[in-house]
């Protein structure tokens, strides 16, 4: 697949759970705006068989090449990010993964379960990253206990692979010359923002400032019955030129570690 459909596939499909997205899209432009992704993330279990290195078979193959690499020691994530080795104007991918040895025996046990019970040539197709859960996620119960003990390793469980969110390069806007800005005109048009760690993750100094979306309620039928669980959200990115005028290119781990929990229900629950 090329890079051009592989992203308007993502897009496509991360927009069919994500209607904030789409309806923000659709307001800038409106408002005359040309949008431009800053990047988009992907999520994983670190598994060997759906680990980064099978998840980013896509975007190396469409010409992404690895640049940097993220610990998040409480979440137990590890995360790389990659750049389109020709195109300056395709947005990065990142990529996490769950480090599954550093979690629970029970936790270990349900994914293990999960990916056991799939036919084992999914894990081989071309779109496995726009495959969604390829496994039954069709208990509340195993949501529930996986969200006990980590939020991502039950955002997976229900929606698997695609585009967790996309990002606004907030850079190419005409209409905002800052993340206050963007983030007062969402407010006002009735957003919900992600607040933890505050608004605005980092600083000019640190090249890169960040806000995001609540991720939406989706209605995600279970055995148990239909319940509402965070899909996915909206990011906005603003970049800072470096001391040689380019502008920084890479992510900054304690504030992307805040922009995961944009999918938490703790904090839809603090809403
Ligand atoms: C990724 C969160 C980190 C960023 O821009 O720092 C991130 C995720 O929610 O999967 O996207
Ligand atoms: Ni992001």
């Amino acid at each position: 697949m090329n890079k051009d459909l592989l992203l308007s596939r993502l897009w496509e499909q991360y927009k069919s759970i994500t209607p904030s997205a789409q309806k923000i899209h659709a307001l800038l432009e409106q408002n005359g705006e040309t949008i431009k992704n800053d990047h988009i993330a992907i999520r994983t279990y670190n598994d060997a068989r759906v680990n980064i290195s099978v998840l980013e078979k896509p975007f190396v193959k469409a010409g992404y090449v690895a640049k940097g690499e993220y610990f998040f020691e409480s979440k137990k994530l590890f995360a790389k990010h990659y750049e389109h080795a020709t195109d300056a104007n395709a947005p990065r991918i990142f990529i996490s993964e769950l480090e599954l040895e550093k979690c629970s025996e029970d936790l270990q046990n349900s994914v293990k379960t999960l990916l056991d019970g799939c036919d084992q040539s999914v894990f081989e197709k071309e779109d496995l990253v726009l495959s969604g859960a390829v496994w039954n996620a069709n208990s509340y119960d195993t949501y529930v206990s996986l969200l006990e003990e980590s939020e991502y390793a039950a955002w997976m469980y229900v929606y698997g692979f695609r585009a967790n969110h996309f990002t606004i390069n907030v850079n190419a806007l005409t209409d905002f010359e800052n993340l206050e800005e963007l983030n007062a005109y969402l407010k006002d048009n009735n957003w919900k923002m992600n607040a933890s760690g505050g608004e605005i993750k980092g600083t000019p100094e640190q090249l890169l400032e960040q806000s995001s979306t609540l991720a939406d309620l989706y209605a995600v039928t279970f055995d148990e019955g239909v319940k509402y669980i965070p899909s996915c959200y909206y990011e906005f990115a603003l970049r800072y030129p470096m001391l040689n005028g380019e502008l920084y290119q890479g992510f900054i781990a304690a504030s992307a570690d805040k922009i995961f929990e944009s999918t938490d229900v703790k904090l839809q629950r603090m809403n």
